[in-house]
């Protein structure tokens, strides 16, 4: 009864915005800031029950990601800091659109029964709150602070600007009994970041390139604000940040990673003048990384280094750090250490084939993070990206447990051998890069420390190998669900006669892949081309966009 009456009463003060209807899409709930307060309460109801059923912190992040200013969003991280688990989205869809309050109540009601979620002589829900830098993240706050409370006994920590993977990173830590305030966040990248460059081998520390410094913008947004609290903290990086938060400029307006990406130009800021400069680029809530290079002409696009060739230089030192080990003879079982890679059929061809040419099983999963995640978690150790710069490297809890003891023995034994070292650089990895979701700010200390240990420039990086033309397209269409894949989004199944009309139009071209895919987040149909020239890319791309429409 007193559940009952609170929430109705609670309920009452976030009506519903008349015909608007929202989904929670593979990045949560993301709409106009102005609509969203309804939504973002009933979020934070359903974060309030995820607690309760899992008897775990649960996280609630406020953020719209590289989306306009103007719109904002809102996602629940999961127990393990991961996406909230799939099974539930249906239930966030109906809440989040209940018309009246007496309804939603019916609703949490009849859902409380269908999964059993305990109330009573249980832990009580105990939720994570954070939110970007967007102006409506405080009121949008509030109103998931009030959903929670509005659950008897539940209790909702505001853990204040914050970027998204930080955000994750504490959900996982509180669940592990692990300290999990920002100061140990940055304690934890701090410390691994500087265990990495106390192994670069000495003879390597000299860097190849010209000039060793890196700029890097943060899409005026909280993760430039971030990085530049690391970068004090650390003191030992050669770093300026641009377009931070506490800098003049709009969220996502011409800067960040999803803009330099898909644009391939040099963000607000950046100009001739970084020519040659190793540059990188966060998006608006820092879970996506990419690196680029400014021509000196000023007209020229710019040399991207994309999510792709970041995971191809996670893997090249993995790998080295993997066969280091295995050359002792005298350990056992580390040859059963299973690396793999995870990209999307996004992924660069050139990439995918650089990867399997070093002998790497790569694994091709369905667009979005959740499913990446998934199926790198099935290895050792799993390195997982998507070409706009999401992605991370799990690694498994007994590897790592393995690699503990492994690196206790050799240190007794065989004081500083190659094996031991390349072991401790294995788990100074695991602590550096988030292992519940991408983030950019240790993907960036990540990238600069295996550059030092590499001795590579960003050009020596980047001709790793050279990505194949592309383009991608967007077509609107009366139905986008109409478009129905498989085999990982590469082969249209429905409407029947498409996959082999893209086929006969691929084959025309030489190095030719196409694929389309109705757009989880847009309503539209995406289509991507590949070929041996830019302009048979777009011919292609093109052409299948007309057998779409
Ligand atoms: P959709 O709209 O389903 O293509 C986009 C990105 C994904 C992922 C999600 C979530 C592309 C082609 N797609 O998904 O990679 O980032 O947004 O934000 O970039
Ligand atoms: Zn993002």
């Amino acid at each position: 009864e007193e559940q009952k009456s609170l929430l109705l009463e609670s309920s009452s003060r976030f009506l519903l915005s008349q015909g608007v209807k929202v989904s929670y899409g593979t990045a949560g709930f993301r709409e106009d800031a102005s609509i969203l307060s309804s939504t973002v309460y009933r979020v934070g109801i359903l974060a309030a029950l995820r607690s309760l059923k899992t008897q775990s912190v649960i996280g609630v992040m406020i953020t719209a990601s590289h989306n306009k200013f103007s719109d904002n969003g809102v996602k629940i991280a999961d127990p393990n800091g991961g996406m909230l688990s799939q099974h539930w989205e249906p239930f966030a869809d109906k809440l989040a659109n209940a018309p009246s309050p007496q309804q939603l109540l019916q609703l949490i009601n009849e859902f409380v029964e269908k999964e059993r979620i305990p109330f009573d002589g249980v832990r009580p829900a105990e939720i994570l709150l954070g939110r970007d830098t967007r102006p409506s993240g405080e009121a949008l706050l509030e109103a998931a602070r009030q959903g929670v409370t509005s659950i008897v006994g539940a209790v909702a920590s505001d853990m204040g600007i914050l970027t998204t993977p930080q955000l994750h990173w504490m959900v996982r830590a509180r669940n592990k009994g692990i300290k999990a305030s920002e100061q140990d966040y940055f304690e934890q990248l701090t410390s691994s970041f500087r265990c990495l460059m106390d192994l670069i081998p000495t003879e390597r520390k000299v860097f190849d390139g010209v000039n060793d410094k890196l700029v890097v913008d943060g899409a005026n947004g909280v993760g430039g604000a971030k990085l530049r609290i690391l970068h004090n903290l650390l003191n030992v990086l050669d770093m300026e940040v641009r377009n931070s938060s506490e800098d003049e400029g709009v969220l996502n307006d011409g800067v960040g990673a999803d803009y330099v990406q898909k644009e391939k130009v040099a963000p607000r800021g950046f100009g001739s003048k970084d020519a040659g400069t190793r540059c990188a680029s966060l998006d608006g809530d820092a879970d996506r990384l990419v690196y680029f290079s400014v021509p000196p002409e000023s007209n020229a696009q710019i040399d991207l280094v994309d999510g792709d060739k970041i995971l191809s230089l996670f893997a090249v030192f993995i790998r080295e750090q993997l066969s280091l080990l295995n050359e002792k003879e005298d350990i056992k079982n580390c040859g059963k250490a299973r690396l793999g890679i995870v990209q999307t059929a996004y992924a660069n061809g050139a990439s995918t084939n650089y990867l399997k040419n070093l002998d790497l099983e790569v694994n091709l999963t369905p667009t979005g993070v959740k499913y990446l995640h998934e199926k790198a978690a099935e290895f050792d150790i799993g390195i997982y990206f998507e070409a706009n710069g999401h992605g991370t490297i799990l690694f498994s809890e007994s590897f790592i447990e393995w690699l503990e003891v492994r690196s206790n023995m050799l240190s007794s034994g065989s004081k500083g051998s190659e094996a031991e070292k390349a072991a401790l650089r294995l788990l100074a990895v695991s602590k550096l890069i988030n292992q519940a979701v991408g983030d950019a700010l240790s993907g960036v200390l990540l990238v600069e420390v295996i550059l030092k240990h590499m001795g590579w420039s960003i050009h020596r990086w980047n001709e790793l190998y050279i990505d194949l033309p592309s383009r991608q397209l967007k077509v609107k269409v009366a139905d986008r669900t109409s478009v129905v894949t498989a085999n990982a989004e590469t082969v249209v199944v429905s409407p029947p006669g498409l996959q082999e009309a893209i086929n006969a139009e691929t084959a025309k071209y030489n190095q030719g892949r196409c694929f389309v895919r109705p757009s989880g987040t847009e309503d539209v149909v995406r289509v991507y081309a590949e070929a041996s020239t830019q302009e048979a890319a777009d011919t292609l791309a093109n052409g299948v966009a007309k057998l779409v429409d």
